[in-house]
């Protein structure tokens, strides 16, 4: 059966148009059933709109607390009853209700070799920490801010002259290929979480995650 797909923005949706451009090459066994922004602005929105799908806006600031946002949320997304909830570039921290609710069907890609550089500004922390490479993690989302179970990992290499700018377009380009490969796996059950562990093919996953090879 093909999965129902709800993906979460908050900008420009670069990552969104790698996994719908991966569901209209016909690599996933999925679509996605909407789209929700938490800003109006967002260029993911029109995305999602040229492609016909459902573009929804929630604006977070229009909330009295976390709860009620995220409570707002799950009504909207629960109307789709997705199989997958799918966050690309969605930047406000979800309360353990909403992640409990989602459990194990949740996904994030963060940019950076986790469980390095938690959090924000990660290009920046790579290079001032000196680090020879650099990347993105595709992970579950748990109640733990980026420490759910990794999925799959990619690595740039940093290089002398590369600043912030450069680093996070090397590492955007490594995000769009991990990004539609995960949500592939996941859609085709080769890839799933378990009460006791994260399965790839049905053996256990290391907790490194699956490490795209760079020349992919
Ligand atoms: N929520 C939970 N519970 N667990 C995770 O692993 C989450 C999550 C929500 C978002 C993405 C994450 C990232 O990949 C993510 C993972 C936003 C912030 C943040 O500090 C941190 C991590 C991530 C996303 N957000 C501020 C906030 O107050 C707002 C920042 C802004 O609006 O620019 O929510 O890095
Ligand atoms: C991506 O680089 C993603 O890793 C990062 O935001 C960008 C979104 O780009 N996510 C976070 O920093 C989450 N805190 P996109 O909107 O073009 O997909």
């Amino acid at each position: 059966m093909s999965k129902r797909i709800v993906v979460l923005i908050s900008g420009s949706g670069s990552n969104l148009q790698a996994i719908m451009d991966a569901i209209d090459a016909g690599q996933i066994n999925g679509r996605i059933a909407a789209v929700l922004s938490n800003k109006a602005d967002a260029y993911g929105l029109e995305r999602a709109q040229k492609a016909n799908i459902p573009a929804l806006i929630l604006k977070h600031t229009e909330f009295d607390d976390r709860e009620s946002f995220d409570q707002a949320m799950i009504e909207k997304i629960d109307h789709y009853q997705p199989d997958l909830i799918v966050l690309a570039g969605f930047m406000r921290i979800l309360t353990a209700e909403f992640v409990r609710h989602y459990q194990g069907r949740m996904l994030n890609i963060h940019p950076s070799l986790l469980p390095k550089y938690k959090g924000l500004h990660t290009h920046k922390r790579a290079i001032e920490a000196g680090d020879l490479y650099h990347g993105c993690t595709v992970h579950f989302v748990t109640e733990e801010l980026d420490g759910g179970p990794l999925a799959v990992q990619g690595k740039v290499s940093i290089d002398m002259d590369d600043d912030e700018d450069s680093l996070q377009q090397k590492v955007h380009a490594v995000e769009h290929k991990i990004y539609p490969l995960a949500v592939e796996w996941i859609c085709s059950d080769k890839l799933k979480w378990t009460p006791k562990g994260i399965l790839i093919n049905n053996q256990p996953l290391p907790s490194e995650g699956y490490q795209l090879d760079s020349s992919v």
